[in-house]
């Protein structure tokens, strides 16, 4: 069973994460995680704080001499701003008059947070609900990640809409109405985002988007968007129909709505082809030599909560971050009157580092149905497990068919 479990506050220390059920001999450093760590910070409208963290793993646990040896894999990511709450942050006992925060931020979790939590202070609702955690997420997901390459399942995502501003290009009827090539490969797709300062494809588009960041900069506004996640290499055959809580499509969709400010998920076409007829929103079935695929990816790779072997992919979107510098109407609750909400350091826009966010949920929710599937202590016998059931696949669904 893969799980994970992360830990810290956004200005407290640091980050801890611990990661269970990686199989051993996983070949895995530091410098691979810290990697990705590095992809999330990017992104053109990111707030001050970014100038300040630089995010690296320091391992723990798990891995020895570079590999995993099947124990919990825990990491620490450092608050580099810890430094500058000291005070705000103390653990043992306040060891100086801190100002409470008693505005909460509409579309925040302060309000919420203190309402269910008892707290009579929202800097203890923010910390934790802070897009901050979600670096350990990325360390976590970059080994689920490492472990996916073993059978060429590659993750990749990128940007298609920032504040409303798409590309010229229909992104998303390429994506369903067509084959990709054989070579299609996510994470190709990624490296290519990642060139761009908002992990768009185009440079016109790109720049339009900029535009509109400087826009919402001025305002002292934010910005949301939506982004695609894909996944290639996908064996047939992860998740399952036979009970709600096995479909790979469900977990899917929860790991992406678990994201700080992601508001919305697609699996394939879903919104498009609820206005279609069946016989235009359905991918046809094909034989290709040893491989029984669509035509088209309208399911976006899943069918019956099952992995049809196309890539998968999912259309996410995020709302617009809601720490404004432009205020809007809140109640102060130490006075219970109605006031603009509150000033705040933060992103306009970040929706570029969702995507890696993202990457890395898919990552970790893929691993975790390869190994309900195919088991295994050490990779080895993990690999040997999906290698002997894809060599069979084809003959078997052939023989199982054939008529005497
Ligand atoms: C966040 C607010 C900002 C973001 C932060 C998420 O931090 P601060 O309040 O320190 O300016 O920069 O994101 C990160 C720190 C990060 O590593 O992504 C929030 O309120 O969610």
């Amino acid at each position: 069973m893969l799980r994970f479990l992360t830990a810290g506050e956004s200005h407290g220390k640091g980050l801890i994460s611990i990661i269970e059920g990686i199989p051993a001999n996983l070949e895995i450093n530091s410098n691979y995680i810290n990697y990705h760590l590095s992809r999330r910070q990017m992104g053109y409208g990111r707030g001050g704080r970014m100038k300040i963290e630089k995010d690296s793993a320091d391992i723990f646990s798990g891995i020895r001499f570079g590999k995993t040896t099947g124990a919990p894999i825990s990491m620490l990511i450092k608050n580099n701003d810890w430094e500058n709450w000291t005070e705000k942050m103390a653990v043992d006992f306040q060891i100086a008059e801190v100002e409470k925060i008693t505005i909460p931020r509409p579309g925040h979790a302060d309000l919420v947070g203190v309402s269910k939590y008892n707290l009579n202070d929202i800097r203890n609702s923010i910390e934790r609900s802070s897009a901050r955690e979600t670096a350990s997420r990325v360390a976590v997901g970059s080994v689920a990640r490492k472990f996916l390459e073993l059978f060429n399942i590659h993750v990749g995502s990128f940007v298609e809409s920032i504040g409303g501003v798409y590309s010229k290009d229909n992104f998303a009827q390429i994506l369903f109405d067509n084959i990709q090539p054989k070579n299609f490969n996510a994470w190709n797709l990624s490296k290519k985002a990642d060139q761009s300062s908002v992990r768009v494809l185009e440079t016109e588009h790109e720049n339009k988007i900029i535009a509109k960041i400087k826009t919402a900069k001025k305002k002292g506004d934010t910005l949301g968007g939506t982004f695609f996640v894909i996944a290639t290499g996908m064996p047939v055959g992860l998740g399952s129909f036979v009970q709600n809580d096995l479909r790979l499509d469900a977990d899917i969709a929860s790991a992406m709505i678990s994201i700080n400010a992601v508001k919305g998920v697609e699996i394939g076409s879903a919104f498009g082809n609820a206005d279609k007829f069946g016989s235009l929103a359905h991918d046809e079935i094909i034989r290709n030599g040893k491989k029984i695929i669509r035509k088209t990816n309208r399911a976006g790779g899943i069918e019956g909560g099952i992995s049809n072997g196309m890539p998968l992919i999912i259309r996410v979107a995020m709302k617009p971050i809601a720490t404004l510098m432009s205020p809007i109407e809140a109640v102060d609750l130490s006075t219970m009157k109605s006031v603009i909400s509150r000033r705040e350091r933060s992103d306009f826009v970040a929706v570029p580092a969702c995507a890696v966010i993202a990457e890395s949920m898919l990552s970790l929710v893929l691993s975790k149905f390869m190994l309900i599937k195919f088991g295994g202590d050490s990779v080895q016998e993990t690999m040997d497990n999906f290698n002997s059931y894809n060599d069979k696949l084809f003959d078997r669904v052939k023989s199982n068919f054939r008529k005497s």
